[in-house]
């Protein structure tokens, strides 16, 4: 049993904060800042709440409670399953049923059943707790995949923290900087890498809430994250971007950066932006550098410990020159240990010598660069950074009595990257139901993000041969 700085939480160690390694602004959200040993001492005493518990639910709202609860349970070496706040009845009953969370920690959502233990903010405890195995998962994020509901990608605390390392490698973080985001926490991007990063890294966070430009600029720290539609919306507002200028280093992903906003950026804030690329199932497993090249519409290369690779459709390697394009794979010590209660699609993404398929295709230069070139299926889709199943907005769109055919596609945004538009045949028999009501329709099932920008009402959907609808020829 080791008793050591925490993995995770490396500036939370308590010998350290007791002896003098305190800082006051530790976390900054919703209004509220915490030292590090308000923070310690308050997440230590979630811990004991929580300390026999297996999995608990977190209603990711970005709040002071939220990080508590968190951080709580990563203390306690508990698994955190946290839970988009605004989350539709169907979307809802599905991460409860499927995660097997025992209890909401903190806030629970109307009508919920579970049973709900509180987090209490200005509570305090010291214990001390032995460090989890590093193989103990910490986090089942759900994140959607081309049908069904999504899937429950599970995080061991060893991936997570071989994860932040290598970024606070690849991006020279150091406790000297000071973290700045407005993005939700129930994401890799915001909660691991935005809370997660600065706790282990040691650097203090500003969370702004929402990522809007005049709160980035009026933070005033030095790393600011962000997903490429919060650059672009910086741009739009060059006063806030020139605002910016002081920082060390603007980081974006999520979602492809494109060229123009990445100029953009350069010319109002006077930085190069760097560019990763992740998944919720590996973490970031590619990066430009603060100490390398920056290439607009190239994400870099192997963050540490990370290789990859191209493949055709049947198998075979796809050289390196800048121009061939192959299915990307990785290997990495921060991938995950496979989607929760789903063996099969978890098998189904590795290939039989031991590499995660990402789904996405790449080109891959001499010097080890990468450029995204796009996914391989349609159905999944970014929009405004966060990944969107076509299948299961169309499975929501199909439960409703006026819906005879639909597909759900994400068509290009100069904002989001990808807006979700759904082609919908009406049923005969239906005396009119509105694009606006099949909206609400989707917003009450799913989380918010997910309802179709705009519906657009069609009296047949194109199919091949074989009756297959024809997505790429919807636009
Ligand atoms: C949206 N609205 C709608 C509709 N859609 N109203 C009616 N019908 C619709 N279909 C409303 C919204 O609720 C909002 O209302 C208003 O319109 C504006 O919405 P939107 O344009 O979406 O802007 P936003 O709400 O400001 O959101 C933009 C955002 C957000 C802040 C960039 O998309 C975001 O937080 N993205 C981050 C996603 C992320 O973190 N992904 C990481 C996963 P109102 O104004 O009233 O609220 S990827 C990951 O983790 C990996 C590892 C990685 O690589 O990072
Ligand atoms: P998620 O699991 O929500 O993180 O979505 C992962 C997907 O986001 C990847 O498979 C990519 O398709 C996309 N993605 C993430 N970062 C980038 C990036 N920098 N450039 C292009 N696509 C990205």
């Amino acid at each position: 049993m080791s008793f050591g700085p925490p993995l995770l939480l490396s500036s939370l160690n308590p010998l350290a904060v007791a002896g003098g390694a305190d800082i006051p602004n530790a976390v900054s959200i919703d209004g509220t800042t915490l030292s590090r040993s308000d923070l310690l001492g308050a997440a230590t005493s979630v811990a004991e709440r929580v300390a026999r518990a297996e999995r608990m639910a977190v209603l990711a709202e970005p709040t002071v409670a939220t990080v508590l609860a968190v951080v709580g349970c990563l203390i306690a070496g508990v698994t955190v399953v946290p839970v988009p706040p605004d989350s539709g009845a169907t979307e809802l009953a599905h991460i409860l049923a499927d995660s097997g969370a025992q209890a909401w920690l903190g806030k629970a959502p109307e009508g919920s059943e579970l049973p709900v233990v509180p987090v209490r903010r200005h509570a305090r405890s010291w214990h001390s707790y032995p460090e989890p195995d590093p193989a103990t998962p910490a986090f089942v994020l759900y994140t959607s995949g081309t049908t069904g509901l999504p899937k429950g990608v599970v995080l061991q605390r060893g991936a997570i923290a071989a994860g932040l390392d290598a970024l606070a490698d690849a991006w020279a973080w150091t406790a000297d900087d000071v973290l700045v985001h407005g993005l939700p926490l129930f994401h890799v991007h915001g909660l691991i890498l935005g809370v997660l990063g600065a706790l282990r890294v040691g650097s203090p966070l500003i969370h702004t809430g929402k990522p809007t430009p005049r709160a980035y600029a009026a933070a005033k720290g030095s790393l600011y994250f962000g997903v490429p539609t919060v650059w672009s919306r910086i741009t739009e507002d060059p006063d806030a971007a020139r605002q910016l200028a002081a920082a060390r280093l603007l980081v974006s992903g999520s979602a492809p950066l494109p060229v123009p906003v990445f100029e953009r950026l350069r010319e109002f804030t006077g930085h190069a932006p760097i560019e990763r690329y992740g998944m919720s199932e590996t973490m970031i497993t590619l990066s430009t550098r603060a100490d390398g090249e920056r290439r607009p519409g190239w994400v870099g290369t192997p963050v540490h410990g990370v290789r990859t690779r191209l493949r055709d459709e049947s198998g075979a390697p796809v050289p390196h020159d800048g121009e061939s394009i192959g299915g990307l794979q990785v290997r990495g010590p921060m991938l995950f240990d496979g989607y929760l209660n789903r063996p099969d699609e978890t098998a189904a993404s590795w290939t039989d010598d031991g590499w995660f398929t990402t789904g996405d295709v790449a080109a891959i230069d001499s010097e080890g660069f990468h450029r995204i070139v796009g996914r391989e299926s349609v159905d999944l889709i970014k929009s405004g950074g966060f990944r969107i199943g076509a299948g299961e907005v169309e499975t929501v769109l199909l439960g409703h009595p006026a819906v005879a055919e639909v597909a759900v596609v994400g068509l290009p945004d100069d904002d989001l990257g990808q807006r979700v538009v759904a082609f919908v045949v009406r049923r005969a028999s239906d005396a009119g139901t509105t694009e606006r009501e099949l909206i609400a329709h989707v917003a009450e099932q799913l989380s918010v993000h997910k309802r179709p920008r705009e519906i657009r009402l069609v009296d047949a959907l194109p199919r091949n041969a074989m009756g297959k609808v024809q997505k790429k020829l919807l636009s």
